[in-house]
C-alpha cells in the first residue's frame, strides 16, 4: 500500500468526488462572457518559424497569445480572470490568470515590434500589467497608483508601446499575493536577426510553487511552503515532455515567479547559459554548466546541442521540490503514533485535531507553515518520539522485527496512462513513478521517433 502514498496523497481522500463537485461550482463561478480567442490545442505542432533561422517558441501546456494587426501595431487582448485548472489529472485548482490559461498565454514578438495590448480586469479586485524588463515609457510600465491608476474591477486598461530589446522577459500583476494566485506569462521578444549559433528548437518555461490543502482548490498565498511545484502550470509527471531529435541545438528559457529560487538541472548533457532576464548574454560569456540557478523574478537561457540519445530529466533538485502534495501527513510524520496525527478519520489525518480546519489553535498541519496560524505550536515530529509498533514494518514484514531506521521515505506512484499524450510515447513503461513536482523530460530522439510523435500530435490537434 505503501507504493500509492507518496506523490499525490490527495487521491486517498476522494479526489473523485472533489473532482465532480468543483464541476458545478465552477459552471456557476465562471461568467459566461466571451473569453479572447488562444491557440489551443496545447499539443499541436510548433509554428515553427517567426523568420528563417528562428524557430517559434514551444511553451508546453501553454498556448500562445493571439494578435492582430492594426495600422501596423500588433494588437492583443488579454483578460485577467479566474482560471481553474489541473496541476495532474483529478487535482484541480483555482488559479488566477490570463484568457483561460494559468500561466498567461505566451507572447511572441520580434524587436521593433510596435505593441498594443488591451487588458481587461475581470477580477473582483484592481489590478494591473507590468511588463517584466522592457525599457518602456512610465505610463505603461503597469503600477497600480504611481504610474497609472488601477484598472477597476470590469475595466480596461490599454498599454502600447515599441519593443526595443530582445530576450526572455515576462508580464505579469505588481500586486504580490496576485502574483502568488498565477498572474504570470512569457513574453518572448525575438531578435530581428538570430543568434549564433542559431537553435532548431526553443521551448519557454514558467516555474511556479504552490501551498494548496487537500481537498482544497484555492492555493494559500500567504504560506512559506509549497507542496505542489508547477513547470507551465503542470505537476510532474503531468507536464509535457519537450522532444527534440538528436544533434539538433536546443534553447530551454526559464522564468521564476514565486518565493524560492530553484536549481534547475539537466541530466546527460552540458548546456550553456545564454541569456538573462535582461536579454542575450555575450558569446565570450556563455558559461559551461549542468544547473543553472533561476532566481526569482529571473529569466534564464541555456542552449545544448541535443547529441546524446535519451530521455533525460531536466528538474528543480530543491529535494522538495521534487515531490506532489507534500505534506505532514506523508511518510514518517503520518505514520508516526507519537504525532497526534494519525491515519483514520480524515479530520485527524489531515491534522484537524478539534474545531474548525482554519482555527489558530488546531492549525492545521499540512507540512510546516501550509496552514493558516502555522506557527502555533502543534505535534510534528519527523522522527518517531515513542515506541513503534506494527505500522512501521517495512512492506510484507508481518512479526515484530527491528525497524529499518529512516523508513519510509520515498514511495513511488506510476500513473503512466493518466498522463499519456504524444510526447510520452515510447517511454520505458513505469516512467511516471519518477516525476514528481518540478520535473520534465527533455527527449532527444532518433528521426523515426521523432516523426512518429509528431504523427500523434497532429492527430491529437485534429481532434481536440
Ligand atoms: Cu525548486
Amino acid at each position: 500500500m505503501n507504493v500509492n502514498r507518496r506523490g499525490f496523497l490527495g487521491g486517498a481522500f476522494g479526489l473523485a468526488s472533489v473532482a465532480a463537485a468543483v464541476t458545478t461550482d465552477a459552471q456557476q463561478a465562471r461568467p459566461e462572457r466571451e473569453r479572447p480567442a488562444t491557440t489551443r490545442p496545447l499539443s499541436g505542432p510548433p509554428e515553427r518559424f517567426i523568420q528563417p533561422g528562428i524557430p517559434g517558441v514551444e511553451s508546453p501546456d501553454v498556448p500562445k497569445m493571439p494578435w492582430r494587426m492594426e495600422g501596423g501595431v500588433k494588437v492583443f487582448e488579454i483578460a485577467a480572470e479566474l482560471v481553474r485548472t489541473e496541476f495532474l489529472p483529478g487535482r484541480i485548482v483555482d488559479t488566477w490568470g490570463f484568457n483561460g490559461s494559468m500561466p498567461g498565454p505566451t507572447i511572441e514578438v520580434v524587436e521593433g515590434d510596435r505593441v498594443r495590448f488591451i487588458v481587461e480586469n475581470r477580477l473582483p479586485e484592481p489590478f494591473a500589467m507590468h511588463w517584466h524588463g522592457l525599457e518602456i515609457p512610465i505610463e505603461m510600465d503597469g503600477m497600480p497608483g504611481i504610474s497609472q491608476d488601477p484598472i477597476a474591477p470590469g475595466g480596461t486598461f490599454t498599454y502600447e508601446f515599441t519593443l526595443r530589446q530582445n530576450g526572455t522577459f515576462f508580464y505579469h500583476s505588481h500586486m504580490a499575493m496576485q502574483e502568488m494566485m498565477g498572474m504570470i506569462g512569457l513574453f518572448i521578444i525575438h531578435p530581428k536577426a538570430s543568434y549564433a549559433p542559431r537553435v532548431d528548437r526553443d521551448f519557454g518555461l514558467v516555474f511556479q510553487e504552490w501551498a494548496i490543502l487537500p481537498n482544497n482548490t484555492i492555493p494559500n498565498t500567504l504560506a512559506m511552503e509549497f507542496n505542489w511545484l508547477t513547470i507551465n502550470g503542470k505537476a510532474g509527471p503531468a507536464t509535457t515532455p519537450m522532444v527534440v531529435q538528436l544533434v539538433e541545438r536546443v534553447r530551454i528559457r526559464m522564468v521564476n515567479l514565486g518565493m524560492d529560487h530553484h536549481p534547475i538541472h539537466l541530466h546527460g548533457n552540458t548546456f550553456y547559459v545564454t541569456g538573462s532576464e535582461a536579454g542575450r548574454i555575450k558569446t565570450t560569456a556563455h558559461e559551461p554548466a549542468n544547473t543553472v540557478l533561476l532566481g526569482v523574478a529571473q529569466a534564464r537561457d541555456v542552449e545544448f546541442d541535443a547529441v546524446n540519445e535519451g530521455d533525460w530529466m531536466f528538474h528543480c533538485h530543491l529535494p522538495h521540490h521534487m515531490m506532489n502534495q507534500m505534506a505532514s501527513m506523508v511518510g514518517p510524520i503520518m505514520m508516526s503514533h507519537a504525532s497526534g496525527m494519525t491515519p483514520g478519520a480524515m479530520q485527524t489525518g489531515m491534522g484537524i485535531v478539534g474545531g474548525r480546519a482554519l482555527n489558530e489553535s488546531s492549525g492545521p498541519a499540512f507540512g510546516r507553515t501550509i496552514g493558516v496560524g502555522a506557527e502555533a505550536e502543534r505535534p510534528v515530529s519527523n522522527t518517531p518520539l515513542a515506541s513503534q509498533q506494527r505500522t512501521f514494518l517495512a512492506p510484507g514484514r508481518t512479526d515484530e522485527a527491528p525497524l529499518f531506521p529512516g523508513f519510509p521515505q520515498d514511495m513511488l506512484m506510476v500513473m503512466d496512462d493518466a498522463v499519456a499524450k504524444p510526447e510520452t510515447y515510447g517511454l520505458k513503461p513505469g516512467w511516471s513513478g519518477g516525476m514528481m513536482g518540478m520535473m520534465t523530460l527533455v527527449r532527444v530522439v532518433k528521426p523515426e521517433l521523432f516523426a512518429k510523435i509528431r504523427e500523434l500530435r497532429a492527430e491529437a490537434a485534429k481532434k481536440a
